[in-house]
């Protein structure tokens, strides 16, 4: 069976490939310019999206993902969030650490509390005339300088917060039976990103809510 991702991120095509490949799916890359709304809601953005692309399958009964993320900084209301691939290409990381300068303790706890941020996904599935919907957190703070030439984006600055045994983030400070140790997702592999990602956790649940359907 082939899903066909709709997106123009080689980085996210990657993370999807090898998430569904241990589910037997082949996922190929749909490019399709959909025009983006101006909106602050991911979800609506992801929708829209999927939407404009449905008429333009090669097949009405191929099966289409959208997958929609972004980055939302606590101490900065929740900025670059929708604005994310705009802030990337303007500002840039460094851009995003120099609004965070003033944002540090030496206590870890509350270094942690101050720059904390979390990755937020919302994957939309298409097929058999419905559109499923599922979202993915991660969440984590922001590094004080880059770190890693692993993954694409915002990865080089962004810590992912340590997990328990279920796989659960933990608070800012807490140590958890899964750490990066500090190191960002741009210090880590694809598969370890994996077990933090907002991608990952939006997609599981997307393919929870499609086992339920039956
Ligand atoms: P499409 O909309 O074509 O899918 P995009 O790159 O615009 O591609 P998003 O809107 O989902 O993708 O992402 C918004 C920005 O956030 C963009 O600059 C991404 O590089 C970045 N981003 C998304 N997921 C990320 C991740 O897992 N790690 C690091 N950066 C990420």
């Amino acid at each position: 069976m082939t899903l066909w991702f709709m997106t123009s991120n080689a980085g996210k095509v990657a993370e999807a490939k090898e998430y569904f490949s241990h589910l037997g799916i082949t996922v190929e890359q749909f490019e399709f310019e959909a025009i983006e709304p101006q909106a602050d809601d991911i979800e609506i953005v992801a929708l829209s999206k999927i939407e404009q692309a449905i008429p333009h399958l090669p097949n009405p009964s191929d099966q289409l993902l959208v997958e929609d993320a972004g980055l939302f900084v606590g101490a900065l209301e929740g900025f670059p969030g929708v604005y994310s691939s705009y802030s990337l290409e303007t500002i840039g990381l460094h851009g995003i650490l120099k609004l965070m300068e003033h944002l540090q303790s030496e206590d870890p706890v509350m270094d942690g509390k101050l720059r904390n941020a979390e990755f937020r996904a919302v994957a939309a599935l298409y097929q058999n005339g419905q559109t499923i919907v599922a979202e993915g957190v991660c969440p984590g703070r922001i590094a004080h300088q880059l770190d890693g030439e692993e993954g694409f984006g915002f990865d080089p600055i962004f810590i992912p917060a340590d997990l328990d045994e279920n796989g659960n983030a933990l608070q800012a400070g807490e140590i958890g039976v899964t750490s990066t140790h500090g190191a960002t997702f741009g210090g880590i592999s694809l598969e370890e990103k994996q077990a933090y990602s907002h991608r990952r956790r939006a997609l599981t649940s997307l393919v929870s809510k499609l086992d339920r359907l039956g």
